[in-house]
């Protein structure tokens, strides 16, 4: 029989939209033990309209606009935070305090030391966790893992990834508030490192292996910005953009590059490992695609490339790629909104006996601990070295 697994959703943004459809359609289309139901919806009390118009498009019984209130009640078995970066700590630790289920939107924390005492909680705690690193759940993303282990790029020398955006660059748009808390230092702890190198560190950990170093330059290209909520103009000090330099510990070097001032870029996620029998490539604006050059066989590592040897595009539709088995037929595509519902099908997976969800919180660390060592490069214009 189908257990009920009633959700507690601690934010009602993007991210909570995101989340919301996940567990809205996850049972559509994986066959699971579990049923998640949308139980109540926290936001603050300056937010009632748009809390209420959010309870009210995704079908949440009940809302509240305390969320310890929230956290508080026997009728919620998981909460799931997507509040803003700096509520994640107390938010995740009072729930696991209280014994629920707990799925975080990343980053994780503000900081390493928020990280461990959030580790520590849901540890001490006996709860299942999870961070929302939704981007390995991405088909071709999972594909570009597989080709990786399957051992067809073998040894590994350059892997380059990009995440661009361009929607600060004009000087009028403002910071914090609902919309644009992203931009506020206090209430995000970074720039584009938390919100958009975390993605990208997570994956690039993922498929090659821990960084072991790291050195980073970042830049603020608009110095002051008017605050929504205060109307005054404010100092900006997050990082409007970052870039650095990595070296991994499987000897490879790679390149991170992000920006919110990339003109063109909107969301512009990208990834390619170099190594001696292959490459693969990805890149968020064809996210249906992946890939690929084959030089050498990966078991006898005999060269294979030949007159017809070039870059293979795969469409990844195909019910033998990752995850698309759940979905249509050959062909069709799924977008953006199915890899929070694949992720939330490998959480409930991971305590219905199946393996165990990875990013949980203590994996997730590993990705607050190399943003960490990059905003202090670039602070100390420094190798930092980081500890596996
Ligand atoms: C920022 O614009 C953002 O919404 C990130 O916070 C998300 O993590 C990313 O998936 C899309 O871009």
């Amino acid at each position: 029989m189908t257990k009920t697994i009633n959700i507690g959703m601690l934010g009602c943004g993007f991210m909570g939209r995101t989340h919301s459809n996940a567990y809205s359609q996850v049972n559509h289309f994986f066959e699971l033990e579990h049923r998640p139901v949308l139980k109540a919806c926290y936001g603050r009390e300056q937010d009632l309209e748009v809390l209420k118009k959010f309870q009210k498009m995704w079908g949440y019984e009940s809302i509240e606009t305390d969320w310890q209130k929230m956290i508080a009640r026997d009728d919620i078995d998981l909460i799931d935070v997507v509040a803003p970066n700096f509520l994640h700590h107390d938010m995740v630790i009072a729930a696991a305090n209280a014994g629920k289920m707990i799925v975080c939107e990343k980053p994780l924390a503000m900081s390493m030391a928020e990280a461990e005492a959030m580790v520590a909680a849901v540890e001490k705690a006996g709860v299942a966790n999870m961070v929302m690193f939704n981007y390995r759940r991405v088909p071709a993303i999972s594909l570009f893992k597989q080709l990786v282990d399957e051992g067809r790029v073998g040894k590994a020398f350059h892997y380059r990834a990009t995440y661009n955006q361009d929607y600060t660059i004009n000087q009028k748009v403002p910071a914090g508030g609902a919309a644009l808390w992203r931009l506020d230092a206090k209430v995000a702890g970074s720039g584009v490192t938390g919100d958009l190198l975390a993605h990208s560190i997570d994956t690039a950990e993922w498929i090659n292996g821990p960084i072991q170093k790291v050195v980073a330059h970042t830049e603020i290209f608009i110095k002051e910005r008017m605050h929504a909520e205060t109307g005054k103009m404010e100092p900006i000090t997050i990082d409007d953009a970052c870039m650095f330099l990595a070296v991994f510990a499987n000897g490879s070097i790679g390149t991170f590059e992000s920006t919110r001032y990339a003109r063109g870029r909107k969301n512009f996620s990208s990834m390619e490992l170099n190594g001696e029998n292959g490459a693969v490539y990805f890149n968020l604006e064809e996210p249906e695609y992946l890939q690929f050059f084959r030089y050498a066989d990966p078991d006898t590592g005999k060269k294979i490339e030949d007159h017809l040897t070039g870059w293979q595009r795969i469409l990844v539709t195909n019910g033998e790629h990752p995850y698309m088995d759940k979905y249509w037929v050959p062909g069709t595509t799924i977008g953006y909104e199915h890899t929070f519902i694949n992720a939330i099908a490998d959480f409930f997976r991971g305590f219905e006996g199946g393996p165990k969800y990875k990013p949980d919180f203590r994996a997730a660390m590993r990705t607050q601990k190399v943003c960490d060592a990059v905003i202090r490069s670039a602070k100390e214009g420094t190798w930092v070295g980081i500890e596996s």
